[in-house]
């Protein structure tokens, strides 16, 4: 018995030995705090920090980076080849790579064409597409086009697998307006992994009505993609998706926006649009201006809402997007203004340039969207719920041969979707709906904020929320619904609706 307790006690010390002491190599590698992440700052006005892991404790936070100001990496448009018949044809080729992302060593990245992120795929509403989509990386892949309405074979969710050095061509006719997409993998059990070390992409859709709106667009002038994403860097400045992971969504310590880290772009005193993708794996943002001006939020997930909508503060969950114009006719040369995280950098606008033209004012209609009818009662109920490895919709995991539910191609439905909050508080939930574009009707039985009142096919859902939307499937197939953080979802917080 006395040996037992011998034995129990040597273990006890070891084992906390052993946890002393990698917090501590943690501390020594990072500089942030490993177990004890501080409190301090964070805690925005929603009354719950939006960053929150598991038990409560504020994930790693984001620090200003050290690194030399570089001018911001602009993803390059991709050439199509136009066929007689209208038809546009694109090649993606996901690969791997090395990019110098920091200084010092190189880090071993994926990309899309490219070592790093992908290209801007740019399509018209109306045109039939073909993209050929290639492996060459060494494990397995898939190809999803985040917001874009097609059928559900070319959907690229976890039925659609493509093994290293296969290919697959995919044909799809655009059937929505002017807005700004993604694409990234979604392969089951790895989209976190390989969207984290690299994977994603841009698309545009233009379509008239973007071509005629007096809106900024000149590409990399006044017009710019923005991808945020946080990452970890180890001190060889590599990625290592391994140590970094953490079942409820990794944090990274530094901003990188487009593959570059404290970015900044040069423009004139003039309205810059700024394309804005959260394609982090799990954290919100919270974005401001540096001297709180007022910016204006032109477009969301599906493309332009009705009209701009003036803000100070704009948040982006995970997979969200948001258009927004900063106008910077009060600014004079030599002036900068930058978009911040909170009190973090996250891209300064540095102005270089009087522009010569008559400033102009925005379009008081971008769009024309009517409202969601909120007065009937749910066709569906989905309840998200639990954190870490217990994250589940409707009490279950995601399993590929499962229906969770069925809908009618064309026909109109209301889902109402539940985040249960757990004894723990809860965390926000990103929830994203595959294969179609979707209205907000309600947000706890209130009209959702303004820059929620068009098209959307991403949301928070915050602990307790329960939000209502208007769906109209226009494709039949197997479709996703699931967390989008993109450790939950590989964790299995995603089921199916089967469109007939
Ligand atoms: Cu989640």
């Amino acid at each position: 018995m006395r040996k037992q307790t011998a034995v129990t006690l040597l273990a006890i010390s070891i084992l906390l030995l052993a946890v002393v002491s990698f917090v501590l190599v943690r501390q020594i590698d990072t500089g942030t705090s490993g177990l004890f992440p501080s409190q301090s700052g964070r805690m925005p006005e929603m009354g719950m920090n939006p960053n929150m892991g598991m038990g409560g404790e504020v994930t790693t936070e984001l620090v200003t980076s050290t690194e030399k100001e570089k001018e911001l990496a602009l993803p390059p448009l991709l050439e199509g080849t136009l066929s007689p018949d209208g038809s546009i044809s694109y090649t993606i080729v996901a690969q791997e790579g090395s990019t110098q992302l920091k200084e010092g060593n190189p880090t071993q990245t994926y990309g899309y064409n490219g070592s790093l992120l992908g290209p801007v795929i740019r399509i018209r509403s109306g045109q039939k597409v073909n993209i050929q989509t290639e492996n060459s990386m060494d494990v397995s892949t898939s190809f999803h086009w985040h917001g874009l309405k097609v059928p559900s074979k070319v959907d690229g969710g976890p039925h659609n697998p493509i093994e290293p050095g296969e290919a697959a061509n995919l044909q799809f006719t655009v059937n929505q307006g002017a807005s700004t997409l993604w694409f990234h993998p979604h392969a089951e059990g790895i989209a976190g992994e390989q969207v984290y070390e690299g994977l994603a992409g841009l698309i545009y859709i233009e379509d008239e009505n973007s071509d005629t709106l007096p809106l900024p667009k000149e590409y990399g002038i006044n017009d710019f993609p923005v991808v945020i994403q946080d990452r970890f860097f180890e001190r060889d400045n590599q990625l290592d998706y391994a140590r970094a992971y953490n079942p409820d969504g990794i944090y990274g310590d530094t901003l990188v926006v487009n593959g570059t880290i404290n970015s900044y772009i040069e423009v004139k005193n003039e309205k810059v649009r700024l394309r804005l993708l959260n394609g982090s794996n799990a954290r919100n943002y919270q974005f401001r201006l540096s001297d709180n001006s007022t910016f204006y939020q032109i477009a969301s997930d599906g493309g332009f809402l009705n009209e701009p909508i003036p803000m100070e503060n704009l948040q982006l969950v995970p997979g969200e997007r948001a258009e927004i114009i900063v106008d910077l006719s009060s600014y004079s040369t030599g002036e900068k203004i930058k978009l911040m995280e909170e009190d973090v950098p996250v891209l300064a606008l540095t102005i270089t340039e009087e522009t010569t033209e008559e400033p102009s004012s925005l379009p008081t209609t971008l769009n024309i969207i009517s409202k969601g009818d909120d007065t009937g009662n749910p066709d569906k109920v989905i309840t998200f719920s639990g954190m870490g490895h217990m994250v589940a919709i409707d009490g279950k995991r995601f399993d590929m041969e499962r229906v969770d539910l069925r809908a009618k191609v064309g026909t109109t439905e209301v889902w109402e979707i539940d985040n249960a909050p757990d004894m723990m508080g809860g965390m926000i939930h990103p929830f994203h709906l595959h294969g179609v574009q979707f209205k907000v009707i309600s947000r706890n039985g209130n009209a959702p904020p303004a820059n929620e009142q068009g098209w959307k096919d991403t949301i928070a859902l915050y602990p307790d929320d329960s939000v209502r939307i208007e769906v109209t499937f226009p494709e039949k197939g197997i479709f996703m619904y699931h967390c989008h953080i993109l450790e939950h979802e590989d964790n299995g917080m995603m089921g199916q609706v089967l469109v007939e």
